[in-house]
C-alpha cells in the first residue's frame, strides 16, 4: 500500500476527549472515528488490525472444534419473551419497532437466537457436542460508554455457544474454550489472566473472566502473583482429550482455590504478603456454563441414548475484538505511539522514502516495496513528499513493527537502515540484506 493512496487521517494534536492512552492513539493514528456517542467507524488502519485480531480468534475457535455461522444483529422480541429476558434486560437493550409495529431489538448477545436455531434442527444426542460461534456487532446501551471502543455501545463480539447432553460433556466444552482462550490471548501478545467471575445477566454458576492487567482497566484483580506467569497450551493440544484439558483447567482452578478468591478477602489475605498481586485490569473475554437456563424455557431438547428427551446443557463464550484492539495498545506503546505485536500489526513493514522525487531513493524504495510485496508481505510504502521528521513520526505513531529507511546518503552506498519499532535499534545494511531479512 502506498501511503499517498491510503486513507489514514492522522491527527497532529492530542484529542481532548480521550482520557486513556489507547483511545488517544487510536484517534491520532486515524484508526477510528466516533459517529455518535459510543458508536464508531473503523477506518482502514483500524479495520486492518481488527481483521487480524478476528482471524486469530477464528483460527483458535476452529482449532477447538467450534463452527462459524453468522446471525443477524436485529432480533425479534418474541424469542426474548420466551426466555424471560425481554423485560429483565432493562434499558441496556435497544428496542425498536418495525413498520408492522412488531417489537424488535438490536441484539446485546445471542443465547436465545442460537437456542432457536438449535431446537429447530437438532433432535438427537448423536449430533452433540456442538459449538457454534459468530463474530458480529452487538449493541448495549451502556450508561457510561467511554474510553473509545474499550466500552462502546455498539461493539463487536465473538460469541460461541456450546450444546451437550450432560453436565460432564458441557464441562469439557467449557474447558475447550478455556484452553482456546489462553492460546488466543497469547497469540495476540497478551497475558490474560482467567479469573472466576460472577455470571450477571447471562446466568449460570461456572464462569471465568479473562483479564489483562492495565492501570486504566475497569476491573479489580486480586490474586497470587504467579497467576501472571503461566504456560500456554501448545498448538497441537488435543481438544478432544477430556483428561488433557481438565489437567490444564484444574491447574488453574486449584491455583485459584489455593491462593485467591476474587470476592473473598480472607482467601486473598491468606496469601503471604510478598506474593499478593492487587491490580486493575481489562476484561477481554468471559465464558459461562449455565446448564439448562435457556434450553428449558425454550424447549431445546434431544433424545438421549436412553430413548428419553433431555434438555441440553449449554455454555456461552465471549471475546470482545473491538475492546481487544485498545487493550493491546494499553499493553504495548511508548511516548511516540503504538507498538503492534507482529501478529496483529496493520502492516509487516513500512518503507520510508526520505527524499521522494530523488531518483536513487525512489528506485531503491520501489525495488524493496515490489520485492517484499511479491514475497507476500503486507508493506506500507511512505512515498509522500512530507518531511523526513513527519514520516518518522507517522511510522512510530502507527506502530508498524519494522521500518526500512532509505535516505540519499545510505542509498548512494547501496544501503538502507532497518529500524525495530519496539527496541528502537537501527541497523545499516545492503538493500539486498534488508529484503532478505523480511523474505527469508
Ligand atoms: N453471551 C455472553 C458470552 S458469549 C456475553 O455476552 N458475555 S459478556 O457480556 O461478558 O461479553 C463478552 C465480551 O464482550 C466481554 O468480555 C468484552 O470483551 C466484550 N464487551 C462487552 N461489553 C462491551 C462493550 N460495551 N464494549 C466493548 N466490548 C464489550
Amino acid at each position: 500500500m502506498r501511503l499517498s493512496r491510503f486513507f489514514i487521517p492522522i491527527l497532529k494534536e492530542n484529542p481532548k476527549e480521550a482520557e486513556i492512552v489507547s483511545h488517544r492513539l487510536m484517534l491520532r493514528a486515524g484508526m477510528i472515528r466516533q459517529q455518535s456517542q459510543g458508536i464508531y467507524s473503523w477506518l482502514p488502519l483500524g479495520k486492518k488490525v481488527l481483521d487480524k485480531v478476528n482471524n486469530i480468534i477464528r483460527e483458535e475457535q476452529n482449532r477447538a472444534g467450534a463452527i462459524e455461522l453468522s446471525m443477524p444483529t436485529l432480533q425479534s422480541a418474541e424469542l426474548w419473551q420466551e426466555s424471560g429476558r425481554y423485560d429483565a434486560y432493562g434499558k441496556e437493550m435497544l428496542r425498536i419497532k418495525d413498520r408492522q409495529d412488531r417489537p424488535m431489538l438490536y441484539g446485546p448477545t445471542n443465547e436465545e437466537m442460537i437456542t432457536d436455531i438449535f431446537r429447530s434442527s437438532v433432535k438427537s444426542y448423536k449430533d452433540l457436542p456442538l459449538n457454534l460461534y459468530h463474530i458480529q456487532l452487538k449493541f448495549r446501551d451502556e450508561i457510561r460508554p467511554r474510553f473509545g471502543t474499550m466500552r462502546s455501545r455498539e461493539f463487536m463480539m465473538k460469541d460461541a455457544y456450546s450444546f451437550d447432553l450432560t453436565r460432564e460433556g458441557a464441562e469439557h466444552s467449557y474447558n475447550k474454550m478455556f484452553t482456546a482462550y489462553l492460546r488466543t490471548f497469547d497469540r495476540l501478545g497478551l497475558r490474560a489472566i482467567p479469573m472466576r467471575a460472577d455470571t450477571g445477566p447471562i446466568g449460570g454458576n461456572l464462569s471465568h473472566e479473562f483479564i489483562i492487567l492495565a492501570d486504566t482497566g475497569e476491573s479489580e484483580v486480586f490474586c497470587h502473583k504467579d497467576f501472571v506467569n503461566f504456560d500456554i497450551p501448545a498448538e497441537n493440544t488435543d481438544f478432544d482429550s477430556v483428561d488433557g484439558l481438565k489437567g490444564i483447567f484444574d491447574k488453574w482452578t486449584s491455583l485459584y482455590a489455593a491462593t485467591s478468591e476474587m470476592h473473598d478477602e480472607s482467601a486473598f489475605n491468606a496469601i503471604p504478603e510478598g506474593e499478593r498481586l492487587s491490580a486493575r485490569g481489562i476484561e477481554v473475554g468471559h465464558i459461562f456454563y449455565f446448564g439448562t437456563k435457556y434450553s428449558e424455557p425454550m424447549g431445546a431438547k434431544v433424545q438421549g441414548p436412553d430413548g428419553k428427551e433431555h434438555f441440553v446443557h449449554m455454555g456461552s463464550y465471549g471475546i470482545g475484538p473491538t475492546r481487544l484492539v485498545p487493550a493491546i495498545i494499553e499493553a504495548s506503546h511508548d511516548e511516540n505511539g503504538i507498538i503492534w505485536p507482529e501478529s496483529v500489526a496493520p502492516f509487516d513493514v513500512v518503507v520510508i522514502n526520505m527524499k521522494a522525487g530523488d531518483e536513487a531513493c525512489d528506485g531503491t524504495c520501489e525495488l524493496i516495496y515490489a520485492a517484499l510485496t511479491k514475497a507476500g508481505k503486507d508493506v506500507l510504502y511512505d512515498d509522500t513528499d512530507d518531511r523526513a521528521g513527519t514520516k518518522f513520526a507517522t511510522a512510530d505513531l502507527i506502530g508498524v513493527p519494522y521500518q526500512i529507511i532509505a535516505g540519499p546518503r545510505a542509498v548512494a552506498n547501496g544501503e538502507v537502515e532497518v529500524k525495530d519499532r519496539k527496541t528502537g535499534a537501527r541497523e545499516t545494511m545492503t538493500i539486498e540484506a534488508a529484503i532478505n531479512r523480511f523474505v527469508a
